[in-house]
């Protein structure tokens, strides 16, 4: 049996269905033994909730990193969410350095912005920190407002194939080896993912749901990082990946009142279905 270890690093936020709270169910679905380095506690995510308390983790890191390194544990892939502070990057760097097995697989979700918008807390430092982690690493998951921020190029809503090649080409000349970047919408009611691998570049288009939910972007990564390290190609990754998160907001579309996060659990076992 193919069983797989995989640490994923980003914050808890213990209401709000996103980061770890999403990552772990998903990539225990998978089948994958799934390690956690906890970026940073949150009581909510900070969009839409006013008020919630944020305890930084960063201090911690260096020291868990060391144990595991004494302990001789090595992880088959890496994946990284939203990270707590723009130091946090450079141990993060020392992580994928450390404990990444040979051969192992690097995932880097630069969750800092949607919308045009950084997120709050994120400022142009720790912008420039997340072009050097992305550099480095195998797979980049970004939205379009993110490759935007890490190529310096103007946000828009209306676009064409130039404008996303281009996006393409800023986050190659970053180092960026093979990108999925998500929310490509050439036509109305449609929407898809492009990925980019080993200098080719394909285009899985499905349908645009009226409804959109926060969140979202994490079950992607984690369902595409999922579907990955379980053997699938990239472009077979990411189509699972985008078929569950349709299901997912399907799924939140028919709830009243749930405009936190996204109903992920109850469509589990479709994910499961499409590995
Ligand atoms: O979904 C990305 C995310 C993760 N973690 C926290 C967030 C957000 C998006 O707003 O606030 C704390």
């Amino acid at each position: 049996m193919d069983y797989k270890k995989i640490l994923t690093i980003q914050d808890i936020s213990c209401v709000g269905q996103c980061s770890l709270t999403v990552a772990l169910p998903i990539l225990s679905a998978c089948g994958l033994e799934t390690c956690v380095l906890p970026s940073a506690v949150l009581s909510t995510h900070t969009a839409g909730f006013s008020g919630y308390t944020f305890r930084d983790l960063t201090e911690d890191m260096p020291a868990i990193r060391q144990h595991w390194m004494k302990e001789g544990i090595a992880f088959a892939a890496i994946y990284t969410g939203y990270l707590g502070s723009t130091r946090q990057i450079e141990y993060v760097r020392d992580i994928f350095r450390d404990t990444a097995a040979p051969e192992g697989l690097r995932i880097v979700d630069p969750a800092m912005a949607d919308n045009g918008k950084l997120y709050p807390g994120f400022d142009q430092a720790f912008v420039a920190a997340m072009k050097g982690l992305c550099g480095e690493t195998d797979y980049v998951v970004p939205n379009i407002t993110e490759a935007c921020f890490l190529t310096g190029s103007e946000y828009r809503t209306e676009y064409d194939r130039a404008y996303i090649d281009s996006l393409l080409n800023g986050l190659v000349a970053l180092g960026c080896k093979n990108v999925i970047l998500t929310g490509v919408s050439y036509a109305p009611g449609k929407t898809g993912v492009v990925v980019y691998e080993n200098g080719g570049y394909a285009y899985y288009e499905h349908e645009k749901l009226p409804n959109s939910c926060h969140g979202t972007g994490d079950i992607y990564a984690s369902s595409f990082v999922g579907a990955l390290v379980r053997g699938h190609c990239a472009y077979d990754a990411a189509r699972i990946a985008a078929d569950y998160t349709v299901e997912c907001i399907k799924t939140t579309a028919k709830l009243q009142n749930h405009w936190y996060g996204a109903a992920f659990e109850p469509v589990l076992g479709k994910l499961m279905e499409m590995l």
